[in-house]
């Protein structure tokens, strides 16, 4: 018997789905705009998951370019049949028809290759993939109702999918709005079959502060399902704003070699008021079957904080994926890059990155010469040591990134105008709108920049490598956050390089990154 502490992948992990191949499981989860897309978790016992690779990693196989932040990889589902992996998900926000939407994707090998997509004819989001036993193939997905009798209603559809052309076909079977009348956004649909019968688990009340998990079941897989009269079957929605864990939703079953039943599903963990810069983290929830339905942490009804796991060798708590300290070297499976690979602008070097400045500024929903992780700790130091000698109106630093339209950037400039001096400034972009948080001078040569978040308090600290380091600025972190700023993510921390639209040949030398989980604190916990 091992304890594990949720969530069991702290940071942006929403919309996980999981399935098993024997004693391992594999784990998903969205993206968005970010490069490269879906990462792939294996686990051997639910509690450690390692990344192994990404659905998406190579230029050419989707186009992310263009679409603005919280567009993009939305919700994939893995599954594995007849050897092969599969997943499905949509590419939300691609104005060409013939690249964007449902696709699917298979690999021999859950590490990759991927294959390129399988455009799929089907509308709407949250695809999910059901092998049936007797051989076929079920599509399922959500979309906004076609005769909707309330706002946002949407529908589930269910129908086949040919196996060896991939495509759909024969009819199409819509069997759920949602298992509570004026229910908003019934989506993230799973079918599954256990013990002969059907069961169609859902999301509803979004993905915000009313998400909830509900299921319905069937004696066929295209219906008619019959709602669990507990539903929903767990939802923090009833506990208040002012809880540890909120919004809970978004599951996915699986049941483990000895015949117990697990979900992941996604949940976001306030602080500082109702704000939750982590984004939509990953959690581990036990689930019991009882009159032939699933009990969601039986007993307790609520996201345990932490969870008995029978089939996890002993381990310490807190060694959970994200809870790795320091340098992030290049191959760092964490590195993420926007909409296009990082081979475009960056190449390895050493511990760290050679950087080729880009007129691509981060309020652009183009490629910005941009690389960065996810923030996975509310305490936490993210810090780069850099060379570079930017020309007039250049920028180099580090960025704690929402979108295009939010984020701060502590960064290295000169000029402009005659007392063009170097110096180190600190910007936030709020709600598109520029403010000037400070600025100091600093030497020629090599400049450490430090984010420092401390609960919802952000310091942005600069100085000469080995010397203690000044502060430039600092700000409030419930103004970066998506219940502030809308959208679907959590923050990301960074470097990055622009010449503002200018052409540049100017080249930044990242010695190296380094992410300090519970730095100040002494400790280095996932719950940090
Ligand atoms: C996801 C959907 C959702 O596809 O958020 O509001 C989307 N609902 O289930 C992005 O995570």
């Amino acid at each position: 018997m091992t304890t594990v502490r949720n969530p069991v992948l702290p940071g942006c992990y929403p919309d996980p789905s999981v399935c098993r191949v024997g004693d391992d499981y594999y784990l998903v989860t969205s993206t968005f705009e970010y490069f490269p897309g879906l990462p792939v978790f294996h686990s051997r016992d639910l509690v450690a998951w390692e990344q192994i690779g990404h659905v998406v990693d190579r230029a050419g196989q989707l186009d992310l370019d263009g679409i603005a932040s919280s567009g993009g990889l939305y919700a994939p589902t893995i599954r594995y049949d007849g050897g092969t992996f599969w997943v499905v998900c949509t590419l939300v926000d691609q104005q060409d028809p013939d690249r964007g939407g449902n696709f699917l994707m298979t690999a021999q090998d859950p590490a990759g290759p991927w294959s390129d997509p399988v455009w799929l004819d089907a509308d709407g989001i949250d695809p999910s993939i059901f092998f049936d036993d007797d051989g076929r193939v079920w599509l399922h997905g959500t979309r906004l109702a076609r005769e909707p009798q309330w706002h946002d209603q949407t529908e589930i559809w269910v129908r086949e999918l040919d196996r060896e052309t991939r495509r759909l076909v024969g009819r199409e079977h819509v069997v759920w709005t949602g298992a509570l009348r004026d229910v908003v956004w019934s989506e993230a649909p799973h079918l599954y079959r256990v013990d002969g019968t059907y069961y169609l688990l859902t999301a509803e009340g979004g993905t915000e502060f009313h998400h909830a998990v509900s299921v319905a079941r069937a004696e066929s897989v295209t219906g008619p399902y019959t709602g669990n009269r507990a539903n929903p079957v767990l939802t923090h929605r009833h506990l208040g704003r002012d809880v540890d864990v909120v919004g809970v939703g978004h599951a996915d079953l699986v049941e483990d070699p000895v015949g117990r039943w697990w979900a992941v599903l996604l949940g976001m963990r306030p602080y500082g008021g109702y704000h939750y810069n982590l984004g939509r983290e990953t959690f581990l929830v036990p689930v019991s079957w009882e009159d032939g339905w699933p009990v969601f942490a039986p007993g307790e009804g609520r996201v345990p904080a932490e969870v008995e796991v029978p089939v996890a060798a002993p381990r310490p708590l807190g060694t959970a994926q994200g809870s790795t300290s320091g340098v992030v070297p290049p191959d760092d499976l964490r590195w993420t890059s926007l909409r296009r690979p990082a081979a475009e602008f960056a190449t390895p070097a050493g511990q760290g990155w050679t950087v080729r400045m880009r007129p691509t500024t981060l309020a652009e929903a183009g490629v910005p010469a941009f690389l960065g992780v996810r923030q996975q700790h509310r305490d936490v130091d993210v810090r780069a040591t850099l060379r570079v000698e930017p020309a007039a109106g250049e920028e180099a630093g580090l960025v704690v990134r929402q979108s295009e339209q939010d984020h701060v950037r502590l960064f290295v400039t000169t000029g402009p105008g005659p007392a063009a001096a170097r110096r180190v400034a600190a910007v936030h972009r709020r709600g598109g709108v520029e403010v000037d948080l400070g600025s100091l001078p600093v030497d020629e040569g090599r400049v450490t920049l430090t984010v420092r978040a401390r609960g919802q308090e952000y310091v942005l600290l600069a100085g000469t490598p080995g010397a203690a380091p000044a502060t430039v600025g600092v700000v409030d972190g419930r103004t970066l956050d998506s219940v502030t700023t809308g959208g679907f993510l959590g923050l990301w921390v960074g470097v990055y390089a622009t010449s503002n639209g200018r052409p540049t040949d100017t080249v930044v030398d990242v010695e190296h990154l380094e992410y300090l989980p519970g730095a100040g604190t002494g400790r280095a916990t996932a719950e940090a």
